[in-house]
């Protein structure tokens, strides 16, 4: 599947319960759910390879990797974990985040490219699922 583009926000659920799940406060979650309610994500693909760059007013991540091998990055919250992206099919990419340090909730994000062209990110914490679909601008 391809995943490249330009992508806008159309849909989010449970966004502020998952940064509950990972015990952020309110002051700080209320800020995020703000700025995280218009991401600018942009993602470039090669093959197997894929860039994802996520841009909000507070926070801009970047992350690069192959899929099936373990890169660096930070959970949704900031901490620093281990993730390792496979293939769930050939449109949905599964990733298990393992944290460097410290305790917390089992997080864990998919991406999928659905058929009719909308990619829907899955944010795990514990039990709780925040699902956001977005579309190509
Ligand atoms: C914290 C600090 C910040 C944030 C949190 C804790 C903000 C995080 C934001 C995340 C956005 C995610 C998106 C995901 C996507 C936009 C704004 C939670 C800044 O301690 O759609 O892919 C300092």
């Amino acid at each position: 599947a391809d995943f490249s583009g330009m992508w806008k926000m159309k849909t989010s659920e449970n966004f502020e319960e998952l940064l509950k799940a990972l015990g952020v406060n309110v002051f700080v979650r209320k800020i995020a759910v703000a700025a995280a309610s218009r991401p600018a994500v942009e993602i470039t693909q090669q093959g197997e390879s894929l860039s994802i760059q996520t841009s909000t007013s507070v926070r801009t991540t970047h992350v690069s990797f192959t899929v099936g091998q373990s890169f660096n990055e930070t959970t949704v919250d900031g901490r620093l974990c281990t993730s390792t992206p496979r293939w769930e099919t050939d449109s949905k990419i599964s990733c298990e985040q393992i944290l460097h340090k410290g305790e917390g909730p089992k997080t864990a994000w998919t991406r999928e490219v659905t058929n009719d062209g909308e990619l829907i990110l899955i944010m795990s914490a514990g039990d709780v699922v925040c699902t956001r679909v977005y579309q190509r601008e």
